[in-house]
């Protein structure tokens, strides 16, 4: 399931004089060097965390108290219990507990917002907000995890304090949690909202200052969630880190429905849609686009990096082998490429009016999880079906819970759409608006204060498009100019598919990059990624690898528009052989 969308520039200047003033005042431990007038281009450099000891037994952390807040467990985990690439993460405490238990007047259930939080004895000063992807309801390990491909590395390993959470129901309840109006907005934001400040107390309670600085962080929905963190809670986050997001959960995932109906009419078994468009097909495809568009970056090395140019170079109704006869697995018939090019193209109503955006061609497209996602059964619509309705509709429509298949089958893009733009007495936000970001380029109440946001998106995504982040960054610069650029940056992953895998260089720590660029200054101008070859550190293979790329090979993620663009000399399987250039 995924996750879109916009907008105030009048308070600028008003908001950047007060950050100025309050960093003047001696905000925790902010540093001076832009005191003063700086050029309206520039923003505050925020000082670098300190570290501490934490300052109790972690049984102690037991006694913490919050309002609304009822703590469960605090319990120590040696070092080593838990790992990362077969790394030992340093010793902690590990407390569990929830907020704002209450039975709902709408259905009678029992919601709470559910946190597990990791505190390091030996603590960077740095705190983790770890949105979750998904629909929620369960506990995720608050171990920091915040997207790409075998990760070697993850916020806990690298000392910081990091809270998980349930978004506030459990999984049983999580076809039905859309009836209750507090639960959708707990799991679209106010449940971030709720625990912020109680997991920065704790913090305090534990180490005997609040966090120098908090980062929120997360892929796929988490992404989307962290992007609420940017304009929601602009004055709580430092950092922003999101892998591949939506800024529009609700119409990313009525896209899927459509695609879901466009490729129904050419598959061979109706409702397994894997059949309209096979392994062998995608490849038949995925060659076509490296044909066209494989050199444009300087380099034949099965990576389109020049994904703007490729669009226009690449055109599916005149470079794809068409069958003379029978489907083959060399071809498409000409039915397929019509409804390959609509998948592929911005999904529309029957009187052609767009409501979500188009995925760009990348030969990523072999990926399973592309496949998985893009060409996902009957079965797995029917399992997201309830929460599509519950959830996003107003009023909560249970005809997604009682009879999926109809729910999806029957989706009427004409008609059913205002429903996730509805509000009545009962549910006074509609599913567009609590899902957020409500006004993701409202940027500058964060960054004014110098904070940062980092985008990552894979271009083979699949799921939620990249062209979702890509729309969004072409607003910011439009918006702000290139000076954006000091504060918000996107990176693209060619052949990456949602979140992680493809045929990319996929394993890369974004997080880290941030670090270094909220509290150092260091722009992050190139972030090297790797591909997951046999003998990668993380022990998590990449199979889908081609065996004539190096196992190891780097390649620079870049900042959006500049691509990674071969520099004519050294070794191709490098990084340092490219260069991020337009
Ligand atoms: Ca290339």
């Amino acid at each position: 399931m995924n996750d879109l969308n916009n907008n105030i520039l009048s308070r600028l200047s008003l908001l950047m004089m007060i950050s100025f003033l309050l960093a003047a005042c001696g905000g925790d431990n902010d540093n001076d060097r832009y005191q003063g007038n700086p050029p309206s281009n520039q923003t505050p450099q925020l000082s670098p965390a300190v570290g501490a000891k934490i300052k109790k037994r972690c049984e102690q952390l037991g006694s913490f108290q919050y309002a609304n807040t009822t703590i469960t467990s605090a319990t120590a985990e040696a070092a080593g219990a838990v790992t990362v690439a077969e790394k030992p993460i340093r010793a902690h405490c590990v407390v569990t507990g929830y907020m704002f238990p209450r039975i709902s007047p709408i259905d009678g259930q029992e919601y709470r917002i559910g946190f597990e939080m990791r505190l390091p004895l030996d603590w960077s000063g740095r705190f983790l907000f770890q949105a979750n992807g998904g629909f929620g309801g369960e506990l995720i390990p608050a171990l920091g995890y915040v997207g790409s491909g075998g990760p070697l590395t993850n916020a806990l390993y690298e000392g910081f304090a990091v809270i998980s959470s349930d978004m506030g129901h459990t999984l049983e309840q999580i076809t039905t949690f859309g009836i209750d109006p507090q639960a959708r907005l707990d799991y679209g934001y106010d449940s971030m909202i709720k625990l912020t400040p109680m997991a920065k107390q704790l913090i305090r309670f534990s180490y005997d200052k609040l966090p120098d600085r908090s980062y929120a962080g997360g892929a796929s929905r988490g992404g989307n969630l962290a992007l609420n963190a940017a304009t929601r809670l602009p004055r709580e986050y430092d950092g922003i880190y999101a892998n591949s997001p939506s800024f529009e959960p609700p119409l990313s995932s009525i896209a899927q429905i459509y695609d879901f109906k466009e490729l129904r009419k050419v598959a061979t078994e109706i409702d397994e849609t894997i059949t309209a468009f096979t392994d062998a097909e995608r490849k038949v495809v995925a060659d076509s686009v490296l044909n066209k568009c494989d050199k444009l970056d300087g380099i034949v090395d099965g990576m389109v990096q020049d994904v703007d140019r490729c669009q226009s170079e690449f055109n599916i109704q005149r470079d794809v082998p068409v069958c003379q006869g029978e489907r083959n697995g060399t071809c498409l018939s000409a039915e397929q490429i019509q409804v390959i090019a609509a998948v592929f193209d911005t999904p529309v109503n029957s009187k052609g009016e767009k409501f979500y955006v188009s995925e760009p061609y990348d030969p990523g497209i072999v990926g399973q999880k592309w496949a998985n996602l893009k060409l996902a059964p009957l079965s797995a619509l029917d399992r997201s079906a309830g929460v599509l309705g519950t959830v996003f509709e107003t009023p909560p429509n249970l005809l997604g819970l009682e009879r999926p298949s109809e729910y999806i089958l029957n989706y009427n893009f004409d008609t059913d759409l205002i429903k996730l733009y509805r509000t009545d007495n009962t549910y006074k936000e509609s599913s567009t608006a609590f899902m957020g970001p409500p006004d993701p380029l409202n940027v500058t109440p964060l960054t004014s204060r110098g904070g940062k946001i980092m985008v990552v998106h894979a271009v083979a995504d699949g799921s939620t498009s990249e062209k979702e982040s890509q729309n969004w960054y072409d607003q910011l610069l439009q918006r702000y100019s290139a000076t954006i650029q000091n504060s918000v940056r996107f990176f693209r992953v060619p052949g990456m598919n949602h979140v992680s895998q493809g045929v990319a260089t996929d394993q890369f720590d974004g997080l880290t990059a941030l670090v270094r660029w909220v509290e150092y200054g260091e722009k992050p101008d190139r972030i090297i990624a790797t591909a997951r070859g046999p003998g990668n550190p993380s022990g998590d293979i990449n199979s889908e690898i081609p065996s004539n790329w190096a196992p190891n090979r780097t390649r620079p993620l870049c900042p959006y528009p500049l691509i990674a663009r071969y520099s004519g000399r050294g070794d191709s399987e490098k990084a340092e052989s490219f260069n991020c250039a337009r």
